[in-house]
């Protein structure tokens, strides 16, 4: 079984981050070690949320895992909680960093055209770091403008779209996939494109008529675990695509839905059929 850390912070209630990523990708039967990067009572959606930084565990986790020898397939990293914790993070990558470990960074910090409430405006130069040293960024529209400095714009053409990418990937990632992205008035999905051999490729699914948080998790998530899994980087984009709308569309459909997360539990038989 390949095994994989997930990085990322707990938030207690809100089914993002950890508590989305453990589940989706256990069932799609890899490994899921972690290191919550902080505790939150709830995710910063939520008024009030209390938030314990943990940027003084990571270290220490490290170290120990390397006396015991451990490694791991794949290292993906989601909410970070705080610019100081970002060398530790990135030392760990090159702790662990061995012949065919994937590096995924999902830079999460920002959507609908703003940063979320607990970072400052420093956050974005800090994260762009971490992209530099992943195989993978996952970011959406509004996380590549901050990152790339390039016009965040909700009408575009495939031109911008491509123009983004390819900023994204001289941050230094071999692939890129930018999340959120429109076809046309229903099609929403993701397009990417490989550095090495300059190819693009896209994957659409419905646009629903609503939104919730958590849904850059469980598509993140999903991609990690279809990769772990064999699959081809769009295959995987395109399954993560599927279940996410298929979570997003039962929580829709859902007598007692939350506000605070999409029921992606009711979809992981779907996801667990399609692995085959
Ligand atoms: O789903 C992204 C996310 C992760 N972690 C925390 C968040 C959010 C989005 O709001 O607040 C703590």
């Amino acid at each position: 079984m390949k095994r994989i850390v997930s990085i990322q912070d707990i938030s207690c209630v809100g089914k993002c981050s950890l508590t989305v990523a453990l589940p989706i990708i256990s069932a799609m039967g890899v490994e899921c070690s972690i290191i919550p990067t902080a505790v939150l009572s709830a995710h910063t959606m939520f008024p009030g949320f209390t938030c314990k930084d943990l940027t003084d565990q990571i270290a220490p986790i490290a170290a120990h895992w390397q006396e015991c020898k451990l490694s791991f397939d794949a290292i993906y990293t989601g909410y970070l909680a705080s610019t100081e914790q970002i060398d530790d993070v990135c030392s760990f990558f090159d702790t662990f960093r061995q012949e065919g470990t994937l590096i995924v960074v999902d830079p999460v910090m920002a959507d609908n055209g703003k940063l979320y409430p607990a970072f400052g405006p420093d956050f974005p130069a800090q994260m762009a770091r971490v992209c530099a040293k992943a195989d993978l960024i996952l970011p959406n529209l509004t996380e590549a403008s901050l990152l790339t400095g390039l016009p965040y714009r909700t009408e575009y053409d495939e031109g911008h779209i491509r123009e983004m990418l390819q900023a994204l990937a001289a941050l230094g990632p071999r692939y890129v996939a930018l999340t959120g992205v429109s076809s046309g008035p229903d099609k929403l999905g993701v397009m990417y494109y490989d550095r090495e051999t300059g190819r693009y490729g896209s994957y659409f699914g419905e646009h629903l008529p609503a939104s919730f948080p958590g849904t850059g998790d469980v598509f993140a998530s999903t991609c990690v675990g279809s990769l772990m899994r064999g699959m081809e980087l769009g295959d995987a984009l395109a399954l993560a695509t599927d279940y996410t709308v298929g979570s997003i569309r039962m929580t829709m459909e859902s007598p007692d839905a939350n506000w605070y997360g999409v029921e992606f539990e009711r979809a992981i038989p779907y996801l667990v059929r399609r692995l085959g």
